[in-house]
Parts: C-alpha cells; structure tokens; sequence
C-alpha cells in the first residue's frame, strides 16, 4: 500500500474565536465561553485565558479565581453550529473523505488529490480565513495518529508536517500526555512509574502496555512507532436524512405546520452539507390525533440540498394532501441520496 496523505484540521479556541469575531472590541482579551452560572463548566476560552490556566472542562468559578478579568459568555451554539458548516463546506470543496470528529475538526484523506499537502494546507487555511475571518491548525502525515498530533503542534494558526523519516525521532521527546486517548489518569499512573515521554514508553513491552491500558495497549505500542491503518471513515451509509417532531399542540392549519416544516428543511439541508449528499425524494410523514400514519412521497428528476429548494417542495407535498383530521406529529425526509458533485476545486 502506498503511503496515505492524511489531514487533522481543527479550529483554534473555537467558540471563544467566534465570539471574538462577533465582537472585536474582545480581541486580545481573556475570553471564556461556558455556562454563565457559577456552576457551570468553561466550553474553552480563548489562548489569552489558556495562560492564565483557565482550560476546558474547568468549573465556572474556578477559572474565576484563576482569571477574575476575564470576559465570561454564555454559549451560542447554533451561531457555533452555522460556522462549522461554512468550515465543513471547505473540507468537502477539498475532498469528499472527510471524516468530521467534532463540530471543529476532522480528518481529511487528500491521498487521491496528488497534490503538494502543504500548499493544500495552506489553501484550507487561507480558505477559512476568508469565510469565516477565523485561524485553523493543520497537522499532516501518513497516518491519523500523527496527523493530529501534528495538528495540536503549534497551535494556533499551527501548521505541521510530520513524515516518515521523522519517526520516531520527533516523537522520543514529548510528554506522553500528547498521545491522544491517553486520559489524566493514565497519564498519572504511568508518571508514577517513572514514564514521562513517549522514549520512556517505548522501554514497555507490548504485554505490559496490554496489562496496563487493556486492547487499547497494542494500539498505542503500534502508534508510538508510528504505525495506524485506520482509515478516513465518510459515512457513506446514509439512507436518509429527517427530522420530525410531535407538535405543540394538534391542529390542521397548514401554515402552523409550515413553520415546523421550515425548521426541518434548515436541518436537514445542514445534515447534507457537512455529509456532502444531496437526494431527491421528498417524504412528508403525518401522524394524525387518532395515531394513524401516513407518508407521501415526492421523486424529483434533479437532487437538491439547498434548504430553500428542500422547502419549497415539503410545502408543495404538504399543500398536495388533504387534512381531514387534525395532526399530532409532522416529518419531512430526503432519501435517494448521492454525494454531491464536488466542484473540486481547481486549487492553484
Ligand atoms: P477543541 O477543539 O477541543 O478546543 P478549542 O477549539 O476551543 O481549542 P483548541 O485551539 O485547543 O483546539 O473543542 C472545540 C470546541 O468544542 C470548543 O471551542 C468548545 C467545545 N468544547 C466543549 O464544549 N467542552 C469541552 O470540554 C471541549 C474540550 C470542547
Ligand atoms: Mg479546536
């Protein structure tokens, strides 16, 4: 098999960096984004609040003894939401291997585009930029492993390489709390025993790391030598994409149901986006107040994503039927998908 080209893209401080896109004045500032109650926990807070200890996953009031000149927000995670579909829409104008992890980061398989990984990554970069005026960190190498790895390297704005003639050279010296899926407590059983960077683990023998860590040992034996055969894993398998829900109260007013439908279409239309699908059949699914179900269905002779073409033939189902009853539960649902005709983008 030949050699993979692997990318790990992941977002800098990525909520607090959108609060501070949406309100420069908060530029340069310690920001911490989570609950706004004191029994909350910090989302993430920006690299100025990072050197003030504040981290991920602290409570509310501990990150306030720590950095009491913080600015302290609420989460806005459908605004959050709305710019990781403009960052995923880079990803798959790149490839369609895309393997979205969280709503800020992904792998991307790049092997097929044959093209130089670091004037791609910095395409990605300067892409990003100007869609959404936020930084993302780039990790490239053969495998996933080192990709993301690489990835948290300099972080932010990072961008790193790491290759196989690198191996193990450049991973002998760091803390073995860089190796990702190796927790606090690991970490802290294994410093216990004197084990403090990947050099030291690798004196363990593959049957100690398995008596330590269980299945999981052989895995990090083999990736600290730099060895991962995971692939970049699309989910392909949709069948279909819907959403559906039990109203408020039962009613046959269509323009009541026009408002949930809308809600749908917007959801739906996203799920596709960052799937990079399209379909084009419609379903219309109604639940009426004596439990009976009943689906039409609508095959179009072009596929559609977009939320307002998704609509505005939901509407035109919805507008087809007669409601003789009133109505308990309303979904809409796409299926004969494709993946969409990525425009590859002609990079350079
Ligand atoms: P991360 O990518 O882990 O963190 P980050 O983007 O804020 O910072 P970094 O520059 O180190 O990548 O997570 C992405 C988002 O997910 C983060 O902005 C907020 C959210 N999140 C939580 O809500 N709780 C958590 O414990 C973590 C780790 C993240
Ligand atoms: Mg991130």
């Amino acid at each position: 098999m030949s050699e993979r080209v692997i990318l790990h893209v992941d977002m800098d401080a990525f909520f607090a960096s959108v609060e501070v896109i949406d309100t420069p004045k908060l530029k340069g500032k310690p920001v911490i984004v989570g609950g706004r109650s004191e029994r909350g926990v910090v989302a993430t807070c920006s690299y100025e609040a990072r050197k003030y200890g504040v981290r991920s996953a602290m409570p509310i009031y501990m990150a306030k003894a720590q950095c009491p000149n913080g600015i302290y927000l609420p989460t806005r995670i459908n605004r959050y939401k709305e710019v990781s579909r403009e960052i995923f829409k880079i990803f798959y104008e790149i490839t369609p291997y895309v393997e979205p992890l969280s709503i800020d980061e992904a792998y991307l398989d790049i092997t097929e585009l044959n093209k130089d990984p670091v004037s791609v990554a910095m395409f990605i970069k300067e892409m990003v930029v100007k869609a959404t005026g936020l930084t993302i960190s780039v990790g490239i190498s053969y495998n996933k492993f080192l990709a993301k790895l690489a990835s948290d390297w300099n972080k932010p704005n990072g961008l790193k390489i790491i290759t196989k003639d690198m191996i193990p050279k450049v991973l002998l010296p760091l803390p073995i709390n860089k190796i990702y899926g190796l927790g606090k407590k690991s970490t802290n059983k294994l410093n216990s025993i004197g084990i403090f960077t990947i050099e030291d683990l690798y004196t363990l023998a593959p049957d100690f790391l398995t008596e330590f860590f269980g299945k999981y040992g052989i895995e990090i034996y083999k990736r600290i030598r730099g060895i991962d055969n995971r692939k970049v894993e699309i989910s392909r398998e949709t069948k279909s994409i819907g959403r559906e829900t039990t109203l408020k109260s039962d009613t046959k007013n269509k323009k009541e149901l026009e408002v949930y439908i809308k809600s749908f279409c917007s959801s739906i239309s996203r799920t596709l986006s960052i799937k990079g699908l399209s379909g084009k059949t419609l379903t219309l699914k109604i639940k009426t107040s004596t439990f009976e179900n009943h689906t039409k269905n609508k095959t179009l002779p072009f596929y559609i994503s977009k939320e307002e073409d998704i609509l505005r033939e939901s509407l035109d189902i919805l507008y087809s039927i007669d409601l003789n009853e009133e109505i308990r539960l309303i979904g809409v649902s796409i299926s004969s998908l494709k993946e969409m005709n990525l425009q590859q983008l002609s990079l350079f």
